[in-house]
């Protein structure tokens, strides 16, 4: 029987060591989920026609399991060293006058492509407080532009000035350590040396959590659960 303990912690020991340590988790939410409304596109005809199935607001997704996605999950304290941006360029979609995905994080300086397929004008909007703000118009004939955000930077707004409706946000990091969570409220964060980490869960609606977590020999697990926003003052 030790035997058998034995082989199965090198084992592990040695697949940890191919895939690097992480934090993994889910994201739940405790309490009545608010139905998200349909989206008032009428304003645009080519908004509504390039929509197969009417889009509804994105504000507060929950799966059956509770699960929240559109959560970025990230290690804010406990990591030393300096990070280049991965050469992936990260996409974000104006489709059917919805942004896709949205809710994005990125590194500094890596490369987010900025989309436009719906055939009309769209007007993007940046609303940084550390980054530079933009706004550019992106007329029919401009499919695409390409972007980068030079500083880290808590995740900040991005709106569509032609379409009210129109909003992402996106998460700047000086580091690769982050992970959007996915429609069932889970998330993975992997690569991490052995040690101490203060990790964020940021919500746009539900605000932020932390938790301290360690990773040792094996990876680590991090569940959140969050209630209802609170009412804005
Ligand atoms: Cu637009």
């Amino acid at each position: 029987m030790k035997k058998i303990t034995l082989i199965t912690t090198i084992v592990i020991g040695m697949l940890a060591q191919t895939f690097g340590e992480g934090i993994s988790g889910k994201v739940s939410f405790e309490g009545k989920t608010p139905k998200m409304k349909k989206l008032k596109l009428e304003a645009d005809p080519i908004c509504v026609s390039n929509n197969a199935v009417p889009p509804t607001a994105e504000w507060l997704i929950v799966d059956e399991s509770g699960g929240v996605k559109n959560m970025i999950v990230s290690v804010k304290e406990g990591l030393s060293g300096s990070h280049n941006p991965p050469s992936e360029k990260v996409v974000l979609d104006q489709q059917g006058c919805v942004y896709r995905p949205h809710v994005l994080a990125v590194m500094a300086g890596q490369n987010v492509d900025i989309l436009n397929n719906d055939g009309i004008m769209h007007n993007i909007h940046a609303l940084p407080t550390i980054n530079r703000e933009f706004n550019k118009a992106m007329p029919k004939f401009k499919k695409k532009i390409t972007t980068q955000f030079e500083n880290s930077e808590k995740p900040f707004k991005i709106k569509c000035d032609v379409h009210p409706w129109m909003i992402a946000y996106i998460g700047v990091f000086d580091h690769p350590f982050f992970a959007v969570t996915g429609d069932d409220g889970t998330y993975s964060i992997s690569g991490l040396s052995p040690g101490e980490y203060v990790i964020e869960a940021w919500h746009e609606k539900l605000g932020t959590q932390t938790a301290t977590v360690t990773v040792g020999d094996g990876s680590a697990t991090a569940d959140f659960t969050f209630k209802k926003p609170s009412k804005k003052k």
